[in-house]
């Protein structure tokens, strides 16, 4: 099947939707214009020593300005669905609970652009860019506690209201094991809390053993709230769809022992079921309870049955898979929790010596190791743990998948022929394309990220996921650089197609 098989959309099953995702701070850039206030990411990149290449996201791919060169782009790519997210703090810039014209307008035009151009948008409420005033609020503490609820469900109601006439399908937050993890366990993104700096950069104090415990739950009550919003007061007219994005890794055994093979399963645990088994009705993993013990907060009756039925989608974000052995050696919880709480160590080479997946680039950067044959391992994970039943009721999405190659940082006509990323995609979607025929897994779409090099976080703009290489150096001009990852008819993407700039394609639309 994979050799010289030219992959195309007759090798899903139709209604099989495709598309590209971005998120707000990673793109729009427009920081302080347009009315926007501040958010925790405007802060955590502005200080020195957060960001690798000490970048930020204060213009980044300038979508803000050149939404309609991009828009132009996705049809050329002939994608059928674009995930997006919007900007808390451009829709409600400060505490007042006014709202910001200026930004409802920008995604008013960007939302009728798409639809003008036949894309359908996806839209994501929360990508990690927390409006500042909220954080800053002693009563509320972003997601420290439960006082978000209220804020979230508010801002998702104005959403819901604005935008919901044309936008059929939400999702709420994107990955809550991230924001908790990697915001409040390790501090490498905003807002930034750990309790002890490994790395020599100094991040706000805050009890790792706990918080990210403390705000996955509350980030997991907040979409269950404003989901109870949307089915309450906008489904039955909207007729739309409300979903989670939710993130994970894969975890293989280090080596053929049970103790290792279970801490594999703990890992898993740790990652994705942390985040799914609440919303298919269950509690937290009991590896979970019995690691974290008092650490990890209970849910009440009723939070557990709102929880149960919040979700018409998942969708997982797909990116590396890893090793897990087993290890009882106790780490300092408050530094490394999330290692000694699941008794087990993640490595990137099993007991043979053999490398999980591939690295592009340099061999000692970027987290993500290339293992397209882990998706579908993923997925008949997760149809075997909530049931073949549920997941037909709850259908499945691949809200993201994609590769860097933290050596691309290169003159265009390089950094536009990257054959190692284009195998890479191809690859998953070969495996996709395979186990949804021969399992009939319920996978209804597939988003690449990215559409555009944009701002990755703590990596900066340095780590490039785009389908479209962008000149941040040179009036973030867009050029093709994946000329051939979805062979026609899947994209529509011309092999010989380089968009020398944004504006040469950009007129094809009358929005
Ligand atoms: C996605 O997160 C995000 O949704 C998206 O915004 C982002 O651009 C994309 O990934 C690409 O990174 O080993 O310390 O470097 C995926 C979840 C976030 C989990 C980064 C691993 C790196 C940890 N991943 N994290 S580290």
């Amino acid at each position: 099947f994979y050799k010289g098989h030219r992959l195309g959309r007759k090798d899903f099953p139709s209604g099989f939707q495709f598309g590209v995702a971005t998120a707000a701070y990673q793109i729009e850039g427009a920081a302080f214009e347009g009315g926007r206030g501040l958010s925790i990411w405007d802060v955590f990149s502005h200080i020195q020593g957060n960001i690798v290449d000490g970048t930020t996201g204060d213009v980044a791919c300038d979508h803000y300005h050149l939404y309609k060169d991009d828009i132009s782009i996705m049809k050329k790519l002939g994608i059928d669905v674009y995930r997006f997210s919007i900007s808390w703090s451009r829709i409600f810039p400060d505490g007042s609970g006014q709202l910001n014209l200026e930004g409802v307008s920008f995604y008013n035009s960007l939302i009728d652009c798409l639809l003008e151009a036949g894309i359908e948008p996806y839209v994501t409420l929360y990508h990690w860019d927390l409006p500042l005033w909220l954080e800053n609020d002693v009563n509320v503490k972003g997601f420290l506690t439960k006082n978000i609820e209220k804020y979230f469900t508010i801002y998702a109601e104005n959403c819901f209201k604005l935008f919901g006439d044309r936008v059929k399908s939400w999702v709420t937050i994107n990955e809550v094991r991230t924001i908790a993890v990697e915001g409040y366990g390790d501090g490498s993104k905003a807002p930034g809390r750990c309790s002890i700096s490994t790395s020599g950069i100094p991040k706000s104090r805050g009890d790792s053993s706990t918080e990210p415990y403390i705000v996955a739950h509350n980030a997991l009550l907040a979409h269950a709230a404003a989901v109870q919003v949307y089915r309450k007061t906008f489904q039955a007219e909207q007729k739309g769809r409300i979903g989670i994005a939710v993130d994970g890794k894969w975890f293989e055994p280090y080596s053929d022992t049970s103790e290792d093979e279970a801490a594999a399963q703990r890992c898993i645990e740790f990652e994705i079921a942390w985040i799914l088994d609440p919303l298919f009705g269950m509690d937290y993993p009991a590896s979970m309870r019995k690691g974290a013990g008092d650490r990890l907060p209970k849910f009440s009756e009723e939070e557990h049955n709102i929880l149960a039925d919040s979700v018409d989608f998942i969708g997982y974000n797909y990116y590396t898979a890893y090793y897990a052995k087993h290890s009882e050696a106790y780490i300092e919880p408050a530094e490394r929790w999330h290692l000694t709480d699941r008794l087990a160590t993640t490595e990137t080479s099993n007991s043979d010596g053999n490398l999980i997946g591939e690295r592009f680039g340099p061999p000692d950067l970027g987290w993500i190791f290339n293992c397209p044959w882990a998706l579908p391992k993923v997925l008949k994970w997760i149809e075997q743990r909530y049931g073949k039943q549920q997941i037909a009721k709850i259908p499945i999405l691949i809200t993201e998948n994609g590769t860097m190659d933290m050596a691309r940082n290169l003159p265009s006509d390089v950094a536009c022929n990257d054959l190692k990323r284009i195998e890479y995609l191809k690859a998953t979607l070969q495996h996709l394309a395979v186990c949804i025929k021969e399992h009939e897994y319920q996978v209804k779409g597939y988003f690449a990220w990215s559409l555009l090099d944009n701002f990755e976080w703590n990596s900066g703009l340095g780590c490039r996921f785009g389908l479209y290489y962008v000149d941040f150096e040179n009036k973030q001009m867009r050029m093709a650089c994946l000329p051939d990852c979805f062979d026609q008819p899947i994209m529509g993407i011309e092999l010989s197609t380089v968009v020398a700039t944004s504006r040469v394609v950009a007129g094809n639309l009358s929005c």
